[in-house]
């Protein structure tokens, strides 16, 4: 097969994402200070040993002037990244409009803005038209540096225009776009006024992936619902065209986790740890600030836990580690106070002069920090009201090969598909089923526990993103393989 002979070229892949892997800090008028932010993606992508791979996406910064532009290409590029330049009312209606005020709630099914509905809805269409620009943008970019043979692969729910786009001007290009959210039911999909736009535009793809099967099938039902189209085992026919639809679970590089666990550093932040919640078990929770991840609620479940098990109170803390995000968001804002008010309220209620039942952290931790932190913990809790995958539930059993605590997991995380087995499912909404589920938790019996740990940790180290991502885009070449020899026939 081609791209296993070494002597070949290594075919160029092009990743295109809203966000590019770094960020970037303007030192003077043409000079940037540049730092790789890992995450999820770009550590999936880094294992993509077999491509000649390059990002394109926005550096998350505005850079209205020509020398401060060229001088960021010019840097970007040795980390092999091409930015695309967006305007600061693009960004303002594009992304935090459209994408983060309509299209991330609406698939978590926290509906739509509503609160005054005249305004809001006509505000769609200007957003929407600053999504169609924005997503337009990115297209130029790719077509500029398009090079024929090259496979792009589009990211996320901020580019799903994008596919119609780059297929309008150059129908041979090989195209694959990955939602990393959930897929909702077509009933909820059917609220969006620009909902067979989107639709129609994510089928231009070659191949379309989503993290569940459950969120590929909602896809499919939404194309046959809303745009009257057939579905097939295989994905969704348009005018003897194929779109290919299927799930492609992401995982994390597990390894990066297991191997930091050995180094000097990791291990004094753990024996501190240790010593510090000392005759105390761990309890913790690592989500971004969002409401999808339903942080109120897991805390409410934890102060119900401790009215009912009052043996409990000074014997368990619960570690809640949550970055802000998207802070110029009011609904993020009034999060963030209603947050603070039910831990202050428990504190309150449960502390005593020495200890308190909730360490609340307002910030992100480094990645050493977070290692330890999953390896000291007893129970790890996740409760998103909905979530594509959920890493975090990855990332605490890569480090628990030691301690095999356990993980109570929403069952709304697409990850309650692979790890469910070796989990204690939940539904989030229900406070009194997740607080028995913390007395069981912690109550499980360490044979238990170790049979739940090795079924997840089984799972984790060998669907790992490398492989998530080696499987997209291998499979994206079979499709348009495929595509081609039905053509000839
Ligand atoms: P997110 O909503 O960001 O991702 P998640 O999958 O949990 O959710 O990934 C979060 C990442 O950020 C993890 O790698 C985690 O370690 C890190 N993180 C979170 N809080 C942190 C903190 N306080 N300090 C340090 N690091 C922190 C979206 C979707 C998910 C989907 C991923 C990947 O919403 O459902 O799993 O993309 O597709």
């Amino acid at each position: 097969y081609e791209r296993q002979d070494q002597r070949l070229p290594k075919q160029r892949l092009l990743v295109v994402a809203n966000r590019l892997p770094v960020s970037a800090v303007r030192q003077g008028k043409d000079s940037w200070q540049l730092e790789i932010s890992v995450g999820g993606l770009v550590s999936a992508l880094l294992g993509l040993k077999e491509f000649d791979a390059r990002w394109i996406g926005w550096a998350g910064v505005n850079v209205p002037d020509e020398i401060g532009q060229e001088a960021l290409t010019k840097a970007l590029a040795e980390k092999k990244c091409i930015p695309v330049f967006l305007d600061e009312d693009t960004v303002h209606q594009y992304y935090n409009g459209y994408c983060n005020n309509i299209i991330w709630p609406l698939f978590h099914y926290l509906g739509l803005p509503q609160e005054d509905r005249l305004s809001t809805t006509r505000s769609f269409q200007s957003q929407f038209d600053a999504y169609k620009k924005a997503n337009q943008m990115f297209a130029d970019v790719v077509h500029e540096h398009y090079e024929e043979g090259d496979v792009v692969w589009c990211h996320d729910y901020h580019l799903m225009f994008l596919p119609k786009c780059l297929k309008e001007k150059n129908s041979n290009i090989k195209v694959g776009w990955f939602l990393h959210t959930p897929f909702p039911s077509s009933e909820i999909h059917r609220m969006l006024p620009s909902r067979r736009d989107l639709l129609e535009s994510v089928l231009a793809a070659d191949l379309v992936g989503f993290h569940t099967y459950d969120y590929a099938r909602h896809f499919v039902s939404a194309c046959t619902r809303i745009l009257g189209l057939e579905g097939t085992p295989e994905g969704v026919e348009n005018q003897g065209k194929l779109t290919r639809v299927a799930a492609f679970p992401i995982g994390i590089d597990s390894d990066r986790f297991i191997r930091a666990l050995e180094l000097p550093q990791v291990q004094d932040h753990i024996k501190e740890l240790k010593e510090r919640f000392a005759g105390r078990k761990v309890m913790l929770g690592v989500d971004r600030l969002d409401m999808i991840k339903g942080i109120p609620q897991k805390i409410l479940a934890f102060e119900e836990f401790l009215e009912e098990n009052p043996e409990w109170r000074d014997k368990v803390v619960l570690l809640q580690i949550a970055v802000p995000t998207r802070t110029d968001v009011p609904e993020y804002q009034k999060l963030s106070s209603q947050v603070h008010e039910i831990v202050g309220r428990i504190n309150g209620r449960f502390g005593t002069l020495t200890a308190v039942p909730i360490h609340h952290l307002d910030r992100s931790l480094d990645f050493h920090a977070l290692c330890a932190l999953y390896a000291v913990t007893d129970v790890a809790l996740i409760t998103s009201l909905r979530d594509g995958m959920n890493l975090v539930s990855y990332e605490f059993v890569a480090c628990q090969a030691s301690k095999k605590g356990v993980l109570i997991l929403s069952e709304f995380a697409g990850a309650a598909q692979s790890l469910g087995a070796g989990a204690l499912l939940v539904n989030p909404w229900n406070i009194a089923e997740v607080a028995a589920s913390i007395s069981q938790a912690l109550n499980m019996p360490a044979d238990e526990r170790e049979k739940m740990h090795q079924h997840n940790f089984m799972h984790v180290t060998t669907h790992t993103s490398q492989e998530w991502a080696a499987t997209f885009v291998s499979e994206l070449n079979d499709t348009i393989i495929e595509a081609q020899l039905r053509t000839r026939q």
